[in-house]
């Protein structure tokens, strides 16, 4: 964990932010202030209108049954009260971003750390660290969905179980390149892509950007080539990686991680920008306003 996160979690208990072993803490309801409400307020308002027709529908059909707040930040609570009873999953209110250990245990008993506090408004189109609305907006609608509250349990519980350190990397990559930032095939789209990934979906810039940019690679997922594909914290990707439907997670979600993990842990890895001859290529990147470096 970087040193300004541990910071920020001293921070926060000094705050008074009780956070348990787990890094858990109550949601503090009585720590948003109106500007927190108008934050939250004014990113769903419009991500919720630009996203329509480019989203799943899978992530529209649970956002109409989470049915959050237009107004005001939700309650973690009454959230759960429609999550839990539809696939097992609840979410967990926690002060930033936890140790990876902490995480994927959280994500193999099915809850889904959820940051407490709301980005401040000169932050509203970019903030490197998940706040509350890209974490609960971006993530949370999608694990209604029976098939991706399987693939992501089955994911935690994979990434739990692999002790091999080099095997981190690896999960890491298939996170992002899935859960933060999938693109999902759509022939009616542009591209013929459609969003899913709670990073790309939290952001307007990114949910225009990865559908209809001729700058970046899209690809077809393939799950070895995920794993040792590099990507990027600190811009918009170049290279988004395209599922053919849901299904296909609940496939990954069945591997026998630990053999592919194994292999894998000291095999090459590629850059975020190239493109491979056995790649699916859905479009290849113009490379427009790329960044020389910077691939984690
Ligand atoms: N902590 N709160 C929080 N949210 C995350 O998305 C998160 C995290 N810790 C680790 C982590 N993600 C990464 O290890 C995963 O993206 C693989
Ligand atoms: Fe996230």
């Amino acid at each position: 964990m970087s040193t300004a996160n541990t910071a920020k979690l001293k921070e926060q208990f000094e705050a008074g932010l009780e956070t348990r072993a787990d890094f858990t803490i109550d949601q503090p309801m009585h720590r948003y202030g109106a500007v927190d409400h108008a934050v939250w307020s004014q990113l769903y308002t419009r991500q919720a209108a630009l996203l329509k027709g480019r989203v799943c529908d899978e992530f529209l059909a649970g956002l109409e049954r989470l049915n959050l707040s237009a107004e005001r930040v939700p309650s973690f609570d009454a959230i759960n009260a429609r999550l839990t009873p539809s696939t097992g999953w609840r979410i967990v209110a926690v002060p930033g971003l936890v140790p990876d250990c902490v995480f994927f245990e959280h994500l193999a008993n099915r809850r889904f750390p959820v940051t407490w506090w709301m980005r401040r408004p000169d932050q509203l189109d970019y903030l490197q660290e998940p706040d509350c609305f890209h974490d609960l907006f971006g993530h949370v609608p999608l694990l209604i969905n029976p098939v991706f509250a399987d693939y992501v349990h089955a994911y935690g519980r994979a990434a739990l179980a692999a002790s091999d350190a080099g095997a981190l990397p690896l999960l890491a990559r298939l996170y992002w390149y899935t859960v933060e930032f999938g693109l999902i095939r759509d022939a009616a789209s542009p591209n013929g892509v459609k969003i899913y990934g709670a990073g790309i979906v939290s952001s307007k810039g990114e949910t225009l950007y990865s559908q209809q940019s001729d700058a970046p690679n899209r690809l077809g997922f393939d799950l070895e080539r995920v794993m040792q594909t590099r990507y990027r914290i600190d811009t918009f990707q170049k290279t988004y990686f395209v599922i053919d439907d849901l299904a296909q997670l609940f496939d990954v979600a069945r591997t026998d991680f630990a053999p592919l993990l194994a292999r894998l842990a000291n095999a090459p890895a590629f850059t975020a920008g190239e493109v491979h001859d056995a790649d699916r290529v859905f479009t290849r990147g113009t490379r427009e306003g790329w960044e020389a470096d910077g691939d984690i």
